[in-house]
């Protein structure tokens, strides 16, 4: 049996609108959560970072308390990712009892075994990043991240005791040379492991908005969780840490995707925090690339920020998801712009496979009564994509895992061609005028076989529209079921047989003109 799959996207900060970035990494759990559930269990887990000064000053601005605001917000997340069809399994804020019980407790058994301490900090704070740094890091006085200004922070905090990781840090590096992906990131850390680490403040004194320390201190006002300590746990306290049945099954994280910028919480603090409590580092954390506009970085306090559910509204969601994940090699920034959408909406989505779709349906209506024909002999079709060999289920099952979905899409589109190449170079149209209607028929099975796999290889990344080729073509049964089973054979597993009545509806993907837009 394949092992549970688990995966996680960062909590997101609810400081302002979402935008497109947050929809992508969403976007990208969700690929690997559907297409992992073809398989066997998958989980997949996204939420909302609540806490900390960032969100507690954009609350202070809009003149709402800080669970007002938080309250208000949340839904609009919830609201992107649905439109961007996401399907998580469960959806973590930071402010639910759940996730706060579970950090004090994790908080205490630090304490109790030392890993967590009373000391001084003294240094810089970046609020938009909630971040520490030391003032050698700093970039001309800034941020060195985001380059805003820093404040000099000076109190009594508790620490843990990162330093004393280092060692099983590196150790943990060098057997695992794959834990960290992609490769440049993976140098950074370690480039930062052989500097050597610090202990990290963990608690701040004079923020309220946060989770209480627990313990002595506790609600004495005596200051609150570092908002980072408390985010990175939300992927155990989630699934219900420590012995929570879930937790029993899914932890450790097959995948974790982040953005770059926080690699380093992300692969140097958390595996040290879950060592601490005797659990198990992930098993792989993805730090991919930006998408950037003009150079820049799209983030809401960047003002670049694009709405991301206008993009949907006028692209479609689908054709949005084919975007992000074909524009790019995973892990690679790259740089939107409607023009480039539309032409991967118009060219790849529009004239490759909405009209192979389209073409076939017309065809089988008229030279076969809408009903699909007996298969022939075995074909080159089904020899170059159904054998053992050369399976395209499993190599695009294997690309996805490796999270190459860009040229997962590249090998599906070996299929989408042969079969546009098939109707070009056989012109059904002659055979039929010629009366080959034993070749036809054979011919007509083929196309409709291709579609019925390309349904379903293109569900995980293209849910909606899928499921619509599914139902144009009149296939039964599950569009998401075991790919073993349902790509088996290039021919029939039950679910598109002879005889089966197609349903031609509306063009995949209308074609979209940017000037008259
Ligand atoms: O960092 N391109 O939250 P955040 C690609 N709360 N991805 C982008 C992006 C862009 N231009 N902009 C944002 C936080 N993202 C913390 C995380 S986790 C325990 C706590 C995505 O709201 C990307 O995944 O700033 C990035 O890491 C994340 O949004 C940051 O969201």
């Amino acid at each position: 049996m394949t092992r549970p799959y688990y995966v996680t996207t960062p909590i997101y900060y609810i400081s302002g609108n979402p935008h497109i970035g947050h929809a992508y990494t969403t976007v990208v759990a969700d690929v690997l959560a559907r297409s992992a559930r073809t398989r066997g269990p998958a989980f997949m887990l996204t939420g909302t970072d609540e806490h900390g000064q960032k969100v507690a000053n954009a609350a202070a601005e809009h003149g709402k308390t800080p669970q007002e605001w938080t309250d208000e917000l949340v839904p609009r997340w919830q609201a992107l990712f649905a439109a961007y069809h996401v399907e998580y399994d469960d959806f973590i804020r930071t402010t639910q009892a759940r996730h706060e019980t579970a950090v004090q407790a994790i908080f205490e058994r630090m304490r109790q075994n030392g890993d967590v301490y009373l000391g001084t900090y003294e240094g810089w704070y970046c609020v938009s990043d909630e971040t520490f740094w030391l003032e050698s890091k700093l970039a001309e006085g800034r941020c060195p991240t985001c380059g805003r200004e820093v404040q000099w922070i000076s109190e009594e905090d508790w620490f843990f005791r990162l330093s004393k990781y280092r060692d099983r840090l590196l150790a943990h590096y060098r057997a695992n040379p794959q834990w960290v992906r992609p490769r440049s990131v993976y140098n950074e850390m370690m480039a930062i492991l052989e500097e050597g680490l610090e202990d990290l403040s963990i608690s701040r004194t004079n923020l309220e908005w946060g989770i209480p320390i627990p313990g002595p201190s506790a609600g004495s006002g005596r200051g609150v969780i570092y908002v980072w300590f408390d985010a990175l746990l939300n992927y155990v306290t989630a699934l219900g840490w420590p012995d929570g049945e879930r937790f029993r099954t899914f932890w450790p994280a097959s995948v974790q995707l982040i953005g770059k910028e926080i690699a380093r919480f992300h692969t140097l603090i958390w595996p040290s925090l879950l060592w601490s409590i005797g659990e198990a580092a992930p098993e792989l954390v993805f730090a991919h690339g930006w998408i950037t506009v003009e150079g820049q970085k799209i983030g809401k306090s960047l003002g670049n920020a694009v709405d991301p559910f206008a993009l949907a509204e006028r692209f479609g969601a689908d054709s949005m998801r084919y975007f992000l994940l074909r524009e790019a090699p995973f892990g690679s920034d790259f740089s939107y712009s409607e023009e480039k959408i539309a032409q991967r909406h118009n060219n790849d989505l529009g004239n490759d496979l909405g009209n192979l779709l389209r073409r076939t349906l017309t065809m089988v209506q008229k030279y076969h009564s809408g009903i699909v024909p007996e298969p022939g002999e075995r074909t080159s079709l089904s020899m170059r994509f159904a054998d053992p060999s050369t399976h395209l289920g499993e190599r695009v099952a294997g690309l996805v895992t490796q999270l190459q979905f860009r040229e997962a899409l590249e090998a599906i589109w070996e299929l989408v061609t042969a079969l546009n190449r098939a109707i070009d170079e056989r012109k059904p149209w002659n055979l039929h005028k010629e009366g080959r209607q034993h070749e036809l028929a054979a011919l007509l099975y083929d196309l409709c076989q291709g579609l019925r796999w390309l349904a379903i290889l293109l569900h995980p990344f293209m849910p909606e529209r899928a499921a619509e080729m599914w139902r144009q073509l009149g296939a039964r049964g599950r569009i998401e079921g075991d790919w073993r089973q349902s790509l088996a054979a290039w021919g029939d597993d039950g679910s598109l047989p002879p005889g089966t009545a197609v349903v031609p509806g509306d063009a995949l993907f209308p074609r979209i003109d940017l000037v008259s837009a």
